[in-house]
């Protein structure tokens, strides 16, 4: 049975491999022209989903399509009106009732017990080296980092010119990425400001929604330095499809030296005392739209705002 059950799964994976392999080579972190698998993961906890889908799900849905059609082709051929004209009268056969009552409830046993051990994987977060507050708006994203002091800034859709320009991907790339460290444990509370939005980064295999007045978490370790791209992925308004999400993993000496370069603008003078403590006071009581729009960091440099000059005011719930 188990060699069975592998010699499918070999088999489904050997055509599944065969189709992807017409297509161009995956892109690491962001779609791909002509590609139909999933994008390949940079963590353990996407490569075990990615393995999940291939090795099980696939497998098991691909022989339950098969023997489905098989039985079908069996009763049109064999069952119809010319070949079959006096049907057999008998209604119950408790054999055949017990087999198809037992059988799916093995098949997704199995399946729950690696959908299980993946669910709880994602759940078992090991102790975060550091933690970034993802706030979704209408429509771009905000980045906070409690642990390094570094303020909320805003990270906005890069306009399409200045995307052709710097030669990223249009409606992947931002104005600000969000930067974490390589091969640390990062947990990202997710919330939201106005409506329901979600943050989703396909190759680290997380996605979870923003909704205000709530906060989700999910957690990566990405295990290579690069550049990921995400999107918001729930229906949030008429920009929903202009808030992306683009994430920077930098060695550890680089993700120092950005923090630093966050930091250090807040702090120009030697001693923080009277104008410079009241101007982070009344920077952390948060100067609505226009102080949030280009980041509460007095200092920072200001920015690109593409969508930010659309009046940040609340509008109707967003349309499921
Ligand atoms: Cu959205």
């Amino acid at each position: 049975m188990r060699a069975l059950a592998s010699g499918i799964a070999a088999g489904a994976m050997v055509a599944f491999w065969g189709v992807t392999a017409l297509a161009a080579e995956d892109r690491i972190g962001m779609p791909t022209p002509g590609a139909i698998d999933l994008q390949p993961g940079v963590t353990q906890l996407r490569d075990d989903a990615i393995w999940f889908h291939n090795v099980i799900l696939l497998p098991v849905i691909t022989v339950i399509t098969l023997f489905v059609l098989a039985l079908l082709v069996i009763v049109v051929v064999r069952f119809n009106r010319k070949s079959n004209p006096v049907p057999a009268k008998w209604s119950h056969n408790t054999a055949i009732e017990i087999a198809w009552t037992v059988i799916p409830v093995m098949i997704l046993l199995v399946i729950a017990l690696f959908s299980f051990r993946l669910l709880f994987a994602y759940n078992d977060m090991p102790k975060p080296y550091m933690t970034v507050k993802a706030t979704g708006y209408q429509w771009y994203w905000g980045y906070e980092y409690p642990d390094q002091k570094i303020p909320e800034y805003i990270s906005n859709i890069l306009p399409e010119d200045k995307a052709k320009a710097k030669g990223v991907p249009y409606m992947l790339a931002a104005t600000e990425p969000l930067v974490v460290p390589v091969n640390q444990v990062v947990q990202v509370l997710v919330t939201g400001a106005d409506v329901i939005h979600a943050f989703a980064v396909p190759s680290f295999g997380v996605i979870t929604d923003a909704i205000p007045g709530k906060v989700n978490h999910v957690w990566f370790k990405v295990d290579r330095v690069g550049v990921f791209y995400g999107n918001c992925r729930e229906l949030c308004g008429v920009d929903h499809a202009f808030m992306p999400i683009e994430v920077h993993v930098l060695s550890q000496p680089d993700f120092d030296a950005w923090v630093a370069s966050k930091t250090k603008p807040a702090a120009p003078a030697a001693t923080p005392t009277g104008p410079e403590r009241e101007a982070a006071a009344a920077a952390a009581a948060g100067q609505p739209a226009s102080a949030t729009v280009n980041g509460p960091g007095a200092g920072a440099t200001p920015q690109p705002t593409a969508l930010a000059t659309t009046p940040p005011a609340p509008t109707a719930p967003a349309a499921h």
